[in-house]
């Protein structure tokens, strides 16, 4: 494997773990506290999750504790979208398992929850360890979207992992990954078996968090990386002063991607969905609000700007969500015609009958190409690809109509000329920051310790993250006390509880608290590239979102 100088030197570069998990195994003491609830719908979890419903949090502290020397057997899986630092949760883990016992084995499934049913499996060694420590992606075994719902599935997933030996299986993953351990966990216990399921929270939409889960993984970098591209486009937008950038960004439902690069980047204008639902604005009145600042800035002479916008911005307008909620429920009804259906007009015409007359009438006033995006297949967990429907040329050809407009009403006298970005997949798998890599290396130990504390249906967790990593709180959270039931493929669904921008929050208030001045005036911060080595505020410090959310 040809390797870059950088990576060559992140191999040295020792992840920071907590006080609570450093020196011998055997100092780590496990305290439980008190029964826990689920957030919502208690009484249909608790007849789900009969044997792992309710369970206490675990927090780990110094102390005495012989029962984590056991030789063990564990396996990894990483599952659905790349995050920097998955890498770090496989070698924290590793490092844990050897540490607690030099005969333990850990194994990868290969390709995501896939391996596990195709029973697809490479032993983790040292050298193959070491050859991804602090390093970004997640090829190391790969990952993947398939989800284990039927009862022939989980029903192979243990027969599989018994037949490797194994004592547990630790899945790194978002909510839907997450939700798909708790099932796993509840399942193996309902067959007999005790074969344990942990956790890892993953996903770079930082949508999964809640009072214990204080941030995903990958989140910290991948917010990084866009900034760094985005304060370089402000620079270039402040040179040349002759393009509006509208710039998309990956996060999936949640904004809160979009939210921390503006709040380090500081654009023009950044729109938030969940405020775009909340105030129920429509499509126009989103590209109004674009042109108020275009009017202004060109008052001032500057036909120039950026504009952030949530990859899921469609989903949470009003009359958009509502159609996109009746093309889920009935494309998963009518799959088979769907997957034979040649063309738009086709896909249309087979929605004509169920689609409500609002919904019908919208999906047939959209651009062509918006409208065959909404139409493309779900991903495995019936969420459209939200990353694959082009929001910010829809908003560009919506503002450049809209302002020809009002030139003619002579309410703007400004040049207007745009270029789309989309910032995703550039951020996924970069070298994780030294946030992610410590984060993701303490995560994986703590997995370790709950699996050698014989618990299951947890998920590893490291809080008070705002301080020293020293300082950091490691433990498990149990998975159904994150859960409600939701709408899914037409059906209610125990599923962990997406954790989307609070409009009361510090982040969003900080955010409010600005933007007007930012809409006109040019106030861009460059950020700068991710930095590994040098002081502590540069390397070590997380996102400005956590920061804020975790100030007295
Ligand atoms: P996870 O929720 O699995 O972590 O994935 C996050 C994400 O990067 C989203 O931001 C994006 O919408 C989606 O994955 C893209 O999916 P794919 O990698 O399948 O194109």
């Amino acid at each position: 494997m040809d390797i870059s100088e950088l990576q060559k030197e992140r191999y040295q570069y020792k992840p920071k773990l907590p006080n609570s998990l450093l020196g011998e195994v055997s100092s780590i003491s496990v305290e439980k506290g008190a029964p826990t609830d689920s957030i919502s719908d208690r009484q249909a979890l608790k007849e789900i999750f009969k044997h792992t419903y309710g369970k206490p949090l675990i927090e780990f502290k110094s102390g005495q504790n012989d029962s984590l020397l056991a030789a063990l057997k564990v396996a990894v899986i990483l599952s659905g979208g790349q995050a920097p630092g998955g890498h770090n949760v496989i070698a924290g883990l590793y490092d844990g398992l050897k540490k607690g016992n030099p005969a333990s084995m850990l194994y990868g499934y290969l390709g995501g929850p896939g391996g596990l049913l195709q029973n697809k499996t490479i032993e983790l060694t040292k050298d193959i360890i070491d050859k991804y420590r602090n390093t970004g992606g997640f090829d190391i075994i790969g990952s993947g979207r398939t989800k284990i719902e039927t009862e022939e599935q989980f029903a192979t997933s243990l027969e599989n992992a018994k037949k490797l030996g194994l004592n547990a299986i630790v899945i790194i993953g978002g909510d839907d990954s997450n939700t798909n351990a708790a099932l796993l966990a509840e399942y193996f216990i309902d067959k007999g078996s005790s074969i344990q399921v942990i956790g890892c929270p993953k996903t770079i939409d930082g949508d999964l968090k809640n009072e214990h889960i204080e941030t995903s993984f990958g989140f910290d970098t991948a917010c990084k990386t866009y900034s760094e591209l985005i304060g370089n486009i402000g620079r270039d937008a402040n040179s040349a002063k002759k393009y509006w950038h509208f710039i998309k960004l990956m996060g999936r439902a949640a904004s809160h991607i979009a939210l921390e690069c503006a709040l380090q980047t500081q654009p023009n204008i950044c729109i938030i969905s969940e405020e775009v639902e909340e105030k129920k604005y429509s499509l126009k009145q989103v590209v109004e609000e674009i042109c108020n600042s275009i009017i202004k800035r060109a008052e001032n002479g500057e036909d120039f700007g950026l504009i952030l916008i949530p990859e899921g911005l469609v989903e949470f307008i009003p009359e958009m969500k509502q159609l996109i909620g009746e093309l889920n429920d009935i494309m998963s009804l009518k799959q088979k015609e769907f997957s034979k259906s040649t063309s738009l007009d086709s896909s249309i015409s087979l929605l004509e009958k169920d689609l409500s007359t609002g919904s019908y009438a919208l999906i047939k006033s959209l651009p062509a190409d918006i409208a065959s995006q909404l139409l493309m297949d779900r991903d495995p967990h019936g969420n459209v690809q939200v990353s694959r429907i082009e929001t910010e040329k829809l908003l560009m050809e919506m503002t450049e109509i809209r302002l020809e407009e009002l030139k003619k009403e002579g309410k703007y006298k400004g040049k207007f000329s745009s270029l789309g970005h989309f910032f995703g997949y550039e951020g996924r798998c970069a070298f994780p920051s030294n946030f992610d890599a410590d984060y993701c290396y303490s995560l994986g130990y703590s997995a370790f310790v709950l699996i050698a504390s014989g618990l299951t249906g947890y998920i590893s967790s490291v809080r008070n993250l705002s301080k020293d990593a020293n300082d950091w709180i490691a433990g498990g959270v149990p998975l159904t006390m994150m859960m409600n039931l939701e709408q899914r493929h037409g059906s209610k669904k125990p599923v962990i509880k997406k954790a989307l921008v609070d409009l009361k929050g510090a982040p969003f208030k900080s955010f409010t608290g600005s933007r007007e001045v930012w809409a006109v005036k040019t106030s861009y911060l460059c950020p700068g590239a991710i930095q590994y080595y040098g002081p502590a505020n540069i390397c070590d410090y997380g996102t400005k979102t956590l920061y804020l959310e975790q100030q007295p």
